[in-house]
């Protein structure tokens, strides 16, 4: 009887501190960090980013994220606006109307297991680099400068840590200085001229 009886209790005890563990989390969710993809993209119409978040008390229930043109959500883009992912910690928002030339930041809220919410954070930014039709038009412009060149041939090999694009017909190319080469769904890539 007695071996018994304190099992029972055993066993009340522990279901007992299950029920008022996640109760006594007073703290929203924190370290709540957000990285776009990069300094620029030629995407007009989406955004990626990966996020995490860290509750050591009652663990992240659900992220929402949103595109805006600001680093609050005061700047949320049409298409953009708060979009609850559960606990996926990346995401694309597509059908936006992105402006070339214009900075656009990821934002991230995270919520915990009691309810409580984080405040947002934000990405560093990710530029829509400008779209120029030809390499002809994008030596006009200065070093440095972000441009998305679409159709173009990349050359395929390294020349001296620089490679180069090339229009289909080999009329014209222009050198690649530095950045990462980066191919998107489309199959379009950025570089930095
Ligand atoms: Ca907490």
């Amino acid at each position: 009887m007695l071996a018994i009886a304190c099992l029972a209790g055993v066993g009340h005890a522990a279901t007992l501190a299950r029920e008022i563990g996640p109760a006594a989390d007073t703290t929203p969710p924190v370290n709540v960090t957000v990285t776009d993809d990069g300094q620029y993209t030629p995407q007009t119409s989406e955004v990626h980013a990966t996020w995490s978040a860290e509750d050591p008390e009652s663990g992240i229930d659900q992220y929402e994220y949103a595109v805006s043109s600001t680093t609050g959500a005061a700047g949320i883009v049409a298409n953009g606006n708060w979009q609850n992912v559960g606990t996926a910690t990346q995401g694309t928002r597509t059908s936006l109307a992105l402006a070339e030339g214009q900075t656009y930041y990821v934002l991230v809220r995270a919520t915990n297991s009691v309810g409580l919410t984080s405040a947002e954070a934000h990405s560093d930014g990710i530029m829509v680099a400008p779209a120029v039709e030809s390499i002809g038009l994008a030596k006009a412009l200065a070093d440095g400068t972000p441009v998305s060149l679409r159709g173009k041939r990349a050359t395929s090999n390294n020349y001296g840590g620089f490679f180069y694009l090339e229009e289909l017909d080999r009329s014209s190319g222009i050198r690649i200085a530095g950045g990462r080469k980066r191919r998107d769904r489309q199959g379009s890539s950025t570089w930095r001229v």
